[in-house]
């Protein structure tokens, strides 16, 4: 019996990281399969390695195909579902951000979850958050005469009768240990190679893992775009961190280890307690991260220093104050500059971001960004530059203000982002969409890297 788990590609455009990442979701959810069902047959596939119709005849055969949803691959996810079911698939299960996403409209609290089942009737359940536990039980359960969803946390389901239950929710609040990863199930070398080639200063062989999950400023109060699924700031301890992490590389032989906490940089104390419980034999471990640029202080930038950061993504997000306080960011202009000199002289890698779209966006703000674009990218540290369309993520909090302008998103689980960037630029920004998506696209193409980000729209 064949288990499917697959991450399908973006519905509009590439992804600009296509073969660099390996879709750690399904990774998770398809090893604590196997470590309890050893003799399952499980095959996790990275959509963007696959054409459409090459995913299709690997769907086909398999009993149970688990997909992995972003807002931005949804439609690829149902169409995959559509033909799963054509071809004698026997349950279909949708996880990942989009699925866990919570709509608030007006004073009501919306599952996308709910949304999948009542508009996908081959979609057979649709889980929430963390989704190795509640995947395993259903697919225990689906394996009896008589199944009984009933018990299992963050499920969303279908009753034979075809009515929909939901089960208790819980927050996803730990983050992903290397320990629990089952490496034999991912093939890292075609990963390590376009690493290599977009991260030249970081050791090819790498791991995908979390020092902790959360960011401390969105605890206070967060950015309007932010959809990140974990409501709190938590660090792994660290002794057991760096244990877990030797144990990878003796398993991988890896140099390098990508940090997907959310911000390490929030919490000082917890990176120096981090930085201080390092082992001797893992002191030459290379590390990327994401970080905030207000919170990369002078004792900020040593500790990433000491920790061999070689890459760290910040979010600039705008090169225009007003903006940034409009996406809620908690910083200015003046703190990116200051946190990019610091960076420099540490000799740190920088991976940038840009936003166009939030509200009260105009041409002047736009110049702005451009220009501050146009200065950074000189600075030989900032190695690659993105500029995206703000698009309006169903679980981010500006789904609030987006649902009040657009109620008939309320109960759509299709949230195309090429519509919804649209819609939102016509109703919160000065300038028009054409204008926006011009100067992105124009930003875009000041990126260092030959590798444009993909960012919501249909390739020109
Ligand atoms: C690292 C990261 C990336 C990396 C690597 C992604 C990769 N291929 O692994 C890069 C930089 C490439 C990236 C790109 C993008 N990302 Co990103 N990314 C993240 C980040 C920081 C961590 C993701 C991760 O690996 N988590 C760890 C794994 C274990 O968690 P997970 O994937 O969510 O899986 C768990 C559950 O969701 C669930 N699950 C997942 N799949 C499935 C499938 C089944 C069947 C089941 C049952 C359960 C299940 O169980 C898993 C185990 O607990 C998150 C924020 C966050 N903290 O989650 C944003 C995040 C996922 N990204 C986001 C976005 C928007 C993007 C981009 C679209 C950005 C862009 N405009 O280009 C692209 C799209 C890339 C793509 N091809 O789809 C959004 C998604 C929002 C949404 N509603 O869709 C997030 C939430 C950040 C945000 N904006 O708030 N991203």
């Amino acid at each position: 019996m064949k288990v499917l788990l697959v991450c399908p590609s973006n519905y509009h455009g590439k992804s600009a990281t296509k073969s660099i990442y390996y879709p750690m979701g399904i990774l998770l959810v398809g090893s604590l399969l196997k470590d309890t069902l050893p003799s399952l047959e499980v095959e996790i596939l990275d959509g963007e390695l696959y054409t459409e119709s090459e995913l299709e005849e690997k769907v086909r055969g398999s009993e149970i195909l688990g997909l992995s949803a972003n807002t931005n691959n949804y439609q690829n996810c149902v169409k995959l579902a559509n033909y799963a079911k054509r071809s004698g698939t026997r349950k279909v299960i949708v996880g990942g951000p989009h699925a866990s996403a919570t709509l608030s409209y007006k004073d009501k609290k919306i599952s996308m979850a709910g949304n999948i089942l009542r508009n996908q009737p081959d979609i057979d359940a649709a889980i929430m958050y963390d989704g190795g536990q509640a995947f395993l039980q259903y697919f225990i359960e689906s394996q009896k005469m008589h199944p009984d969803y009933s018990g299992i946390n963050n499920l969303f389901w279908r009753t034979q009768e075809g009515d929909l239950q939901s089960n208790s929710v819980d927050l996803p609040t730990n983050p992903p240990r290397f320990t629990d990863m089952d490496f034999s199930l991912m093939d890292f070398g075609k990963y390590w190679k376009e690493h290599k080639r977009e991260f030249p200063d970081m050791s090819e062989q790498y791991v995908e893992g979390f020092t902790h999950v959360g960011c401390v400023w969105r605890e206070k109060r967060g950015c309007i775009f932010c959809d990140i699924p974990f409501p709190f700031n938590n660090y792994q301890a660290p002794g057991r961190f760096w244990r877990d992490l030797r144990e990878a590389r003796t398993r991988l032989n890896i140099r390098a280890f990508k940090d997907y906490g959310d911000c390490l940089t929030g919490n000082p104390e917890r990176v120096r307690a981090l930085l201080e419980a390092r082992p001797c034999d893992l002191e030459d471990m290379e590390m990327s991260c994401y970080g905030r640029s207000n919170e990369i202080t002078e004792d900020m930038a040593n500790m990433l220093r000491d920790l061999n950061v070689r890459y760290i993504y910040i979010g600039f997000d705008s090169g225009d104050d007003r903006m940034l306080k409009s996406m809620r960011e908690g910083y200015k202009v003046k703190e990116n500059h200051t946190a990019i000199e610091r960076l420099v002289r540490r000799g740190i890698n920088i991976t940038g971001s840009l936003i166009l779209g939030a509200s009260g966006e105009s041409e002047e703000t736009i110049a702005n960004t451009e220009r501050f674009a146009r200065e950074i990218v000189q600075s030989p540290n900032v190695t690659q530059l993105h500029c995206a369309i703000l698009t309006p993520f169903p679980g981010a909090p500006l789904n609030r203000n987006f649902l009040e302008d657009f109620p008939e998103f309320s109960d759509k689980d299709v949230w195309d982002t090429e519509l919804t960037t649209s819609f939102w630029i016509s109703r919160n920004c000065e300038a028009p969409y054409e204008l926006i998506e011009k100067k992105a696209r124009e930003i875009n193409e000041l990126n260092p890297s030959s590798r444009k980000r993909y960012f919501g729209m249909k390739e020109k």
